[in-house]
């Protein structure tokens, strides 16, 4: 199955932390990472008082299933990447979000796709227009193309 995953890192070194991320994906089993994007400079969306981010979007091949996916997604987060510090968790380091998985539409208790919030984003969209055709239809949202014209590129730089 195809699947894209957004990746996103303000903390620690974020262009280090997402080569790194590239590496643990083509590494998943099962699992081959057929593209991935360049890096793009992106404006914080919601609070501002936080560092400019690094986003990029992989496109991969996989055997896994949905919530198989989201687990080792989650534990390349957790195990290689959150940073503990002394006294709390540490803001992560490194966000892996599972934007598509084929046409599949899925809403369980822990995943939803496509991802509710990748639609009006361009730090997702600009990133997975460099993986993906126009015509890739998001379910229940139109193509990427009709997503991008609705979405300005402000804010997002490519690196
Ligand atoms: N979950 C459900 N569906 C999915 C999915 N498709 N992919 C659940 C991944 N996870 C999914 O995620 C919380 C829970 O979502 C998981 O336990 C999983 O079961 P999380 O990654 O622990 O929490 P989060 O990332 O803090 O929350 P969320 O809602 O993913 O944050 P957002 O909305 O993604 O916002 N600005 C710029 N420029 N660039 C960014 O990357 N990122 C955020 C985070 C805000 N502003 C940003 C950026
Ligand atoms: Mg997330």
């Amino acid at each position: 199955m195809t699947a894209y995953i957004g990746l996103g890192s303000n903390l620690e070194n974020p262009p280090e932390q997402v080569q790194k991320a590239f590496q643990a994906l083509d590494q998943l089993p099962a699992t081959e990472c057929v593209k991935h994007s360049g890096l793009f400079l992106t404006h914080p969306v919601g609070p501002q008082d936080q560092p400019d981010f690094i986003n990029a979007v992989v496109k991969l091949e996989t055997g896994l299933a949905p919530e198989q996916l989201l687990d080792e997604l989650q534990r390349i987060e957790q195990t290689h990447l959150r940073v503990r510090k002394a006294e709390q968790w540490a803001p992560r380091t490194l966000d892996l979000d599972l934007l598509l998985y084929g046409q599949q539409q899925i809403a369980t208790a822990r995943l939803r796709v496509p991802h509710p919030r990748m639609t009006g984003r361009a730090f997702v969209l600009y990133p997975l227009a460099e993986v993906a055709p126009l015509d890739l239809r998001i379910p229940g949202y139109g193509t990427l193309g009709d997503l991008l014209q609705r979405v300005p590129s402000d804010g997002v730089q490519r690196l």
